[in-house]
């Protein structure tokens, strides 16, 4: 029996043509900014983002956090979503480590944040009040559905921010995704942002890391905060070997998985005990609710698809998140819709 694990993008192996990169990499001391893998994988993730100056971090959680503090003081406020995963997955780090205050706003269904609300939530000149700093935004928005936020709504975002002295952050986690379906440059996406992480580790298949990219005098002070975050590596350019496959193999490819996710909705859409969060995903998430008259409870269904090689992941009662990517295909999908059909 197949195994088809839908829990996240983030299971994704490294390729082949992966494998052999990291094989022969060339590599240096990247704490003293000589590891020639990582030193390229940077500039060309600069260029594909239209920023000046890029700065490979292990993981998406820590370019988030070496953002916030590059942009935010102790005691600083940051505007960001109820649903994004800075405020809800990221381990409270940008309060822990940064002081940082989160202000939420509530996530609209596809991930936007009300202009007018954000608006609402700056501060005014106020020695009682924390000072507004940052606004945060996901895209594509991992909780609301693998949503992609438009390049006008980030304008606006952007405009606003620019008139209230505020910076502009982007969790691009999966802003690749975002750009295909949109068929759009990632840069489109990310230029009216200050910032922008985006992960080479989830769909792009890489094993590790993800790149903060803004300009090169905010990357100089994201590489001091990377370094006290102990994520200041060696030769890691044999992890930015991978990368660079991602951004220059994979990436295109993107659309196959949005493909296979629609396919996936259509499927469950017709059982009866499923109701979709959107009937046409955007990207490559599918969000399925069981229906309250379905006595089984979310982890017997889970075992019952486990049991016939379905992986799923959980995202709330009876809430189910799936991720297609590379390692999924047609019958995986197939696999997928069959196995919820028995288990409900
Ligand atoms: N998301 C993971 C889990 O943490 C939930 C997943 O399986 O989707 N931003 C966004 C929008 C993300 O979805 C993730 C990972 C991150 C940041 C953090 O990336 P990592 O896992 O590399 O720290």
């Amino acid at each position: 029996m197949k195994t088809v694990d839908l829990r996240s993008d983030t299971v994704t192996q490294p390729t082949p043509t992966m494998r052999a990169a990291m094989s022969k990499a060339e590599v240096g001391d990247d704490v003293m900014g000589e590891d020639p893998t990582i030193n390229r994988l940077q500039q060309v993730a600069a260029e594909r983002m239209g920023k000046e100056a890029g700065l490979f971090v292990p993981s998406g959680t820590m370019g988030n956090l070496a953002a916030v503090l590059a942009h935010c003081g102790r005691g600083d406020e940051i505007i960001l979503g109820d649903l994004s995963h800075t405020f809800i997955f990221e381990a409270g780090g940008v309060a822990a480590l940064g002081g940082v205050m989160p202000h939420t706003l509530p996530n609209l269904a596809d991930g936007r944040l009300e202009l007018s609300a954000i608006q609402g939530a700056i501060r005014p000149d106020d020695i009682h009040q924390p000072v507004t700093r940052l606004i945060l935004l996901e895209n594509t928005h991992n909780r609301c559905g693998g949503t992609v936020l438009p390049v006008e709504y980030t304008r606006q975002v952007s405009d606003l921010a620019k008139k209230a002295g505020l910076r502009l952050h982007i969790d691009g986690a999966r802003i690749f995704n975002a750009a295909v379906a949109l068929g759009v440059p990632a840069s489109t996406l990310a230029e009216p942002a200050d910032s922008i992480t985006f992960c080479l580790s989830k769909a792009l298949c890489a094993p590790v890391g993800s790149v903060l990219c803004g300009s090169a005098e905010f990357i100089r002070q994201a590489r001091r905060i990377r370094k006290q975050l102990g994520g200041g590596m060696r030769q890691a350019g044999i992890l930015a070997a991978a990368g660079m496959v991602a951004l220059e193999e994979m990436v295109d490819r993107l659309a196959e998985d949005h493909q296979r996710a629609r396919v996936l909705a259509a499927g469950l859409a017709q059982i009866a005990g499923l109701r979709l969060d959107h009937l046409v995903p955007d990207t490559n998430m599918v969000f399925v609710t069981v229906k309250d008259e379905v006595q089984s409870s979310s982890s017997e269904i889970s075992a019952r698809l486990a049991a016939v090689g379905v992986k799923v992941g959980l995202a709330g009662a009876r809430r189910f998140r799936m991720v297609t990517h590379y390692w999924v295909d047609d019958e995986g999908i197939e696999q997928t819709i069959a196995a919820f059909r028995r288990a409900l």
